[in-house]
């Protein structure tokens, strides 16, 4: 059976949370009623994220939501993490599967064919982006649109989780065009009143 995605994928990511403490972000986003959040750490060490991710663990268990960890299958296993998201970069599917085992995979898709081998290979579901400019990551990519998104749909039967630029002003299209949810970043963690930037993206479903 494939597997359920909730509408919003929130990202949270120590380098982005502007000088706030990591557990009240994470705080904000579970009483906010976020169900999925991936655990994104660029710049710390194995054994800091390890302990970051053992920290966000205990607290989305608590408020039944699931727990992804990017890049690291390794510290997704440790951490007891409902699974992992994979770049084109990352260990590739077959490896992800044999550390995950039926834990959720994720798979970062860029086009078409990418995303068309990421559910060949057994990806549980795909990012697909970047949808629009973001500032957050530099993927390579100009910005896939609406109209990508679109044929992605048609392409694959694995949930898509949108990402790249996504904020409460657009966020409706990405789910008009199809995707099951949509990742954000910047604009969630950015906010002044996060639960009320949350509120307002569920509003707009
Ligand atoms: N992968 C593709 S775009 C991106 C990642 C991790 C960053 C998305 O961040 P934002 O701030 O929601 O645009
Ligand atoms: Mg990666």
């Amino acid at each position: 059976m494939s597997l359920s995605l909730p509408p919003l994928y929130a990202i949270l990511d120590p380098e982005q949370i502007k000088g706030r403490a990591i557990e009240e972000v994470l705080r904000d986003l579970l009483r906010a009623g976020v169900k999925m959040i991936q655990l994104r750490a660029k710049s710390l060490a194995a054994n800091e994220f390890l302990a970051l991710a053992n920290l966000v663990r205990s607290k989305t268990e608590a408020h039944n939501c699931r727990l992804i960890v990017n890049d690291r299958a390794d510290i997704a296993m440790a951490c007891n993490a409902d699974g992992v998201h994979l770049g084109q970069d990352d260990l590739p599917l077959h490896a992800g599967r044999k550390l995950l085992g039926n834990k959720i995979i994720g798979i970062s898709t860029h086009d078409i064919e990418q995303a068309r081998q990421a559910q060949r290979d057994g990806a549980d579901y795909i990012g697909f982006g970047p949808m629009f400019g973001t500032q957050t990551k530099d993927t390579g990519y100009s910005a896939r649109g609406i109209d990508m998104l679109k044929e992605i749909r048609v392409a694959v039967a694995i949930p898509i989780v949108a990402i790249g630029g996504i904020n409460e002003h657009n966020v409706r299209q990405v789910w008009q065009a199809g995707a099951d949810s949509a990742a954000i970043i910047s604009d969630i963690l950015g906010a002044a009143d996060i639960a009320g930037k949350i509120a307002r993206i569920m509003q707009q479903r």
